[in-house]
Order: structure tokens, then sequence, then C-alpha cells
């Protein structure tokens, strides 16, 4: 499934793309949902930027951007932040193949996007926050946990004590994407685009840092995560993941 850019498309110059990603202890270890979608964007337009690992503390080696969050995309004089803000930017200079399929997909995305960011992160978290602190740079571990236990009003520990319900919760919140999934391969129809990317990007989030099978293996959801898996040349699957 791999998507060439067409001859009314600017030509891709790698060497001018630079993207900023989270990194875990290990540095071949990319696990940020956000970095995910735009890794999923960069490979559907058929584009390579150089990979640069970045931790939670790393805010310096970002100021640059005006901001402290990943991702970061440079693409030449051009500096992105959010990955929304990114995908629309590689819609626009690298317009073939569409991320969006126009303005009514585009609004869609975005709405997918809100639904991903606004439910599935909090559902996936309390499922995998101990695994990242666990696994992020010594150097992250005491921000990440300051940060994340003032966000949640308690430890790390306490949040995730309860997989069960956690994972529950996660089956309930992923029922739209269940519902669709059996009309459909993709949420974008019978190929992929932003809007899959979007979730996708959770799914790898939990793959990559996480021991945690988050689906059961007849779900609709499942199917077509392993679909996007195999995307690209297999680009998801072949990730370094969190030992
Ligand atoms: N809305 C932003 C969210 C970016 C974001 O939250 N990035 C996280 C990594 S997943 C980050 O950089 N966190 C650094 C921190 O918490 O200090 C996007 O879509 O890019």
């Amino acid at each position: 499934m791999r998507m060439a850019q067409t001859d009314d498309s600017p030509a891709p110059d790698a060497t001018t793309l630079k993207l900023y990603e989270l990194a875990s202890a290990d540095e071949t270890v990319r696990f940020s949902p956000h970095c995910w979608k735009t890794r999923m964007a960069l490979a559907h337009k058929g584009l390579n930027a150089e990979r640069i690992p970045w931790r939670f503390t790393d805010k310096d080696v970002i100021a640059f951007s005006g901001q402290g969050l990943v991702p970061v995309l440079v693409d030449g004089e051009a500096v992105v932040n959010d990955s929304w803000r990114i995908a629309e930017h590689l819609e626009e200079r690298y317009p073939h193949p569409s991320l969006f399929g126009g303005d009514t997909g585009r609004a869609v995305a975005r709405f997918v996007n809100s639904w991903a960011d606004g439910t599935l992160v909090p559902a996936i978290i309390k499922v995998i926050a101990v695994d990242i602190h666990n696994r992020i740079a010594a150097k992250d571990q005491g921000y990440f946990r300051q940060s994340r236990e003032r966000r949640f009003g308690m430890s790390l520990e306490a949040f995730t004590a309860d997989t069960a319900t956690a994972r529950e919760g996660l089956r309930h919140a992923l029922a739209p994407l269940r519902f669709t999934l059996r009309q459909q391969a993709f949420v974008c129809g019978a190929t992929p685009a932003y809007a899959d990317y979007c979730v996708f990007g959770m799914m790898m989030w939990a793959r990559c840092i996480s021991p945690v099978e988050l689906l059961e293996q007849d779900d609709p959801v499942f199917a077509w995560r392993e679909r996007l898996l195999d995307a690209h040349d297999g680009l998801a699957r072949h990730a370094p993941r969190a030992q």
C-alpha cells in the first residue's frame, strides 16, 4: 500500500525535512501518539524525514519552535508544531496523494482527531501511564511523574491500578470505530488516510511503550490495526518497541 507522489506535486526533498519525535530510554523507540500521526502522514505522501529523537525534558532543543511539545516538523524554512497543523502543512505543500480528500474530509478528520485526543488519550493513558514512566529515559522520569500526577490528581500507580476497568472503558470508547469498521476497511473508506492515522497513532503509542494488548483478536478494530501495521511497507509493524 505504498502511495507515490504524482507529477503535479512539488518534488519532495527529504533532506529538508526534519521531524522531532518523542523517544523512550531506548532512542530507537518512538512512542508518541501525535508523532505517529505525523509519521504515517509523511509515509502517505511518500516523504522521508530525518527523525530526531527527543526527550520530555529537552525543551531547549525545540525552543526554536516557540513551544515545548513534539511533533515538530522542520520543512526547509517552515517550522510547524502540532500534529494537526503539520498535516495541514503537508497537505498544502505536497497535495498528492491527499490526506483529507477535500474540505469536507478535512473537517471530518478534524472531528476524528479531536475524538482520538479527547476520548482515546484519556482511556489509554489509564492503562499505560506506569509503563511509560518505567520505559522513558531516567532523566525524564521525575518530570513525567510530577507533571502527570498533578494532572491526574493521584500517583501514577493509583491511576493505573484498575487495569480491567480501564480496558473495559477503552473497549466502550472504541464503539464508534468498531461500528464503522464493520462496514468498511478504513475510517476513510477503502484506503487509509489522515483520519485513520489520528486513531492509529493512539494504538502505536501503546504498542511501542507497553506490553499490554489493548484489543481482543475478534474486534474489527484489531483487524483494522493489522491493516495499518502493514500499510506503507510495514512501517509501523517494523517500528522498535520498548522491552
Ligand atoms: N496537540 C499536540 C499535542 C502534542 C503533545 O502533547 N506531545 C507530547 C508527546 S505525545 C509532548 O510533547 N509532551 C511533552 C511534555 O509533556 O512535556 C499535537 O497534536 O501535536
